[in-house]
């Protein structure tokens, strides 16, 4: 067991509806102001990744989601951080950019043309699958 912030967990969010997926323009760090991401964040100490994941849309969206499975593989970060993807349901409220520059709804061909952050790159696949499913 480990107890110190190794491996410490970063969430992110596969929103979809009617075919197709919700993304969040990152207004920071510089280096990543402007591109596209699934919205998340860090999991705080005591939090499951799944309270993560409400808690962070909750805040960065104003909505509350059912958190699902898992998607795609682990992404590894620097300073010992693990980005991972879980799907969301989108249980109340209208997605809102109160921690984004803005928010749009993709299907897979604009997927692959919009400006994702790096890390988000990996899971192109994997949603490229659920949104054909
Ligand atoms: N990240 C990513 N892809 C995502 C979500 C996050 O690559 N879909 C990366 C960007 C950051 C790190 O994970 O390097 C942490 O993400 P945030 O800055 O969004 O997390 P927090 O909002 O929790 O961090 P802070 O408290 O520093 O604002």
């Amino acid at each position: 067991m480990t107890t110190g912030t190794r491996d410490r967990e970063v969430v992110a969010a596969a929103v979809i509806r009617d075919g197709r997926l919700l993304l969040a323009q990152r207004t920071r760090p510089p280096e990543l102001a402007g591109l596209w991401e699934l919205p998340g964040g860090k999991v705080e100490p005591g939090e499951t990744p799944a309270d993560a994941v409400h808690r962070e849309l909750l805040e960065e969206l104003g909505v509350e989601v059912a958190v699902g499975e898992r998607v795609g593989a682990d992404v590894p970060l620097r300073d010992g951080l693990v980005l991972r993807a879980y799907r969301a349901e989108l249980l109340r409220g209208t997605p809102r950019a109160l921690d984004h520059a803005a928010l749009c709804w993709v299907d897979a061909r604009e997927l692959h043309e919009i400006a994702l952050v790096d890390n988000d790159r990996d899971w192109l696949p994997d949603l490229v699958r659920l949104l054909g499913e």
